[in-house]
């Protein structure tokens, strides 16, 4: 079964003026789209692989699984982590264990703004709970999957790749992860939370 590009859960100028209907439409149209192109052709790949018994180029093959995946998987996350009636603080049991985790509200932010600005070139900032430690952690992702925590299980995402925030925001990336607590979507966090 093919993966689908996901239709974005709002307009592309909804959230103006913290992300131009220009930076959606290309974020979602074309580099989400590239992820979601470049994980179908490398299921294919594996796929005709397996029916040939020839694993010689497997290693490339998962290097773009792992690389498209992580990719669909973030940004599809990412577009609803984001609402035009977002903002404002988490409730709920979310709210409970951020305060349990990271003492206050924010505290919370600021560790998660600082370890998203502080991503090494193109990345994502992550809050992802941690079934084995029973507990919410900050997560810098260098790409889309690189030191990542496996097991962990991603509840809010922030992408820092360039193309997220340039057009809007050129190099200043803090302005931007600043503004995301503008319109984060915490009703979906908590959400993500209460299903991990
Ligand atoms: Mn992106």
């Amino acid at each position: 079964m093919a993966h689908k590009l996901p239709e974005l859960p709002y307009s592309y100028d909804a959230l103006e003026p913290f992300l131009s209907e220009q930076t959606l439409c290309i974020h979602h149209d074309r580099h989400h789209r590239g992820y979601v192109d470049g994980l179908n052709q490398a299921e294919e790949r594996i796929e005709t692989a397996r029916e040939a018994g020839d694993f010689s180029s497997v290693r490339a093959i998962c290097d773009a699984l792992a690389f498209n995946y992580s990719g669909h998987l973030f940004h599809s996350i990412y577009w609803q982590c984001m609402s035009p009636g977002g903002g404002g603080e988490p409730s709920g049991a979310l709210a409970e264990q951020i305060v349990n985790d990271f003492d206050d509200l924010a505290t919370f932010r600021t560790q998660f703004t600082a370890a998203t600005n502080a991503v090494q070139g193109s990345g994502w900032g992550v809050l992802a709970w941690q079934p084995l430690g029973q507990s919410l952690v900050v997560l810098q992702a260098e790409k889309h999957q690189n030191l990542a925590q496996w097991g962990a299980v991603p509840v809010v995402v922030l992408d820092v790749w360039e193309h997220a925030y340039y057009l809007d925001y050129q190099n200043e990336r803090k302005r931007y992860t600043e503004a995301f607590f503008d319109v984060i979507n915490w009703e979906f966090a908590l959400h993500r939370f209460e299903q991990a």
